[in-house]
């Protein structure tokens, strides 16, 4: 089949990002309220920063910014892990970052299934948070067995998702009738199943060890736990929540508000208490469902992350206090943190996407050398740099927002090492490095706007 026919695989996830909404808001209600509040705000936000509205829309971000969401998923086995990164591939999604959790007491590692390359992103930004349910970490052997055999009794896929999937490595691709029947099978994988696959007992049994156990190990499938729309103003949605019926978790996660958005801050809304029919037609509860709220910053270099880190783990101390307490000291402690975009460029704290403005011009006088010439051009107007957004996750963040959902003071087995080689080996690939990525970004863009003004030129940076 030529490959032109073909279903691009951003037009794949855009497809399978919506269908996951459109099931997400009818599992859990509440997320649609959520998504409401979200829209109202953004759409108060651009109107009241003109600023900012023009300068999104100059970067190419507006049009993404309603279909801006993550979710995330836990898998119970390297085998459902590898079927997954199968999966993803088909919609341009490759495993970005490793998050150690046990760390933090929660018994899994993570990977972000996501798209990488500039285009992608901006048509459609949807990734997955994916965590491995580590099983090693269940003490109990005779429990660490039963949980075993349990997950090897179960499919997550359905039979004609695995098809498709053999179809598309196979052919390169797949047609627009078989993307539209991708999407419909693959989002079987991600729903709820109010039945639980064991009765209480093994339920309980495993939940005294750790919810999160028994949330992986005793249902049919990796149901999505969230959906997380993108706020312009995180504050302003936590405050709101209440009036729109929801319980925001007690903090915001990340760094402070701030002039220039870092990174990315989130906030939750609590895990919804769900009814669950057992084996043996017992009733109970189980929470497992949220919704979030994310608002993205720019992408910090390994320096600014390696300062980002440092003033986090200052504010940890606070944490305890009310959510006004804790932004308060967190600004404090990161008033250290340089707070414009051009300090953030020059001091490389922070990826910057240039662009070139107009045409080349034959100027002999431009420097010779790429950075002498970079700054001339953009002191002149002739280059723009747009901040590179964010994409990816926070493991001190992500820890905050599974404890919040698993009840608090969860502690867990924290002493285990993290083992990105094992995650590795489940996904049949080394998982890609995000610094790399924002990285590589920059230094094409920069090229080629470079090339544009200048001609190409030899290159020496
Ligand atoms: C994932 C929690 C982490 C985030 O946004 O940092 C996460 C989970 O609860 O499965 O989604
Ligand atoms: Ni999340």
């Amino acid at each position: 089949m030529p490959s032109d026919s073909f279903a691009s695989p951003a037009s794949i996830r855009d497809r399978f990002a919506s269908a996951m909404s459109r099931m997400y808001q009818t599992e859990v209600p509440q997320y649609g309220t959520l998504l409401a509040l979200v829209a109202d705000i953004n759409a108060r936000t651009l109107t009241e920063n003109p600023t900012l509205a023009a300068r999104m829309a100059d970067a190419n971000e507006l049009d993404r910014l309603s279909v801006e969401r993550h979710g995330a998923i836990r898998v119970g086995t390297p085998a459902e892990l590898s079927m997954l990164a199968r999966l993803f591939a088909v919609m341009g999604m490759a495993p970005v970052g490793y998050y150690d959790l046990a760390a933090a007491g929660v018994p899994v590692h993570s990977t972000a299934f996501r798209p990488v390359d500039t285009a992608a992103l901006a048509i459609n930004p949807f990734r997955l948070f994916t965590s491995l349910l580590r099983l090693d970490l269940i003490e109990d052997a005779d429990l660490r067995e039963r949980a075993a055999d349990i997950l090897a009794q179960r499919d997550i896929f359905t039979p004609r998702v695995r098809e498709l999937i053999e179809r598309f490595e196979t052919d390169g691709g797949l047609a627009e009738a078989e993307a539209d029947e991708f999407v419909t099978e693959a989002i079987e994988t991600f729903r709820w199943h109010e039945n639980a696959t064991v009765d209480y007992a093994t339920y309980e049994a495993l939940a005294a060890e750790h919810r999160l156990i028994a949330d992986v190990v005793c249902f049919r499938g990796p149901h999505i736990n969230h959906l997380t729309p993108r706020t312009l103003d995180i504050d302003a949605a936590q405050a709101a929540m209440p009036e729109y019926g929801i319980t925001p978790k007690a903090i915001i996660e990340g760094p402070p508000q701030r002039a220039v958005p870092i990174l990315l801050r989130q906030t939750s809304f609590k895990a919804l208490e769900e009814s669950i029919r057992f084996a043996g037609d017992t009733e109970g509860r189980h929470t497992a469902r949220f919704g979030e709220i994310e608002q993205r910053g720019v992408a910090l270099t390994p320096d600014g992350r390696a300062l980002y880190d440092r003033l986090l783990a200052a504010a940890q101390t606070y944490k305890s206090t009310s959510n006004a307490d804790y932004q308060a000291a967190l600004a404090g402690i990161f008033e250290e943190f340089p707070d414009d975009l051009e300090t953030l460029r020059r001091r490389e704290l922070a990826y910057f996407r240039y662009e070139a403005v107009g045409e080349a011009t034959s100027d002999t006088s431009a420097p010779t050398d790429d950075h002498s010439a970079l700054e001339a051009l953009l002191a002149a107007g002739r280059i723009k740099a747009h901040p590179i957004v964010y994409e990816d996750f926070l493991p001190v963040s992500a820890a905050g927002i599974f404890q919040s959902n698993l009840g608090n003071g969860e502690a867990g087995n924290g002493a285990a090492a993290a083992s990105q080689a094992e995650l590795e080996e489940a996904l049949g690939r080394p998982v890609i490095d995000p610094f790399a990525l924002y990285a590589e970004i920059e230094a094409e863009s920069k090229r080629i706007a470079l090339d544009t003004l200048l001609g190409p030129r030899a290159t020496a940076v």
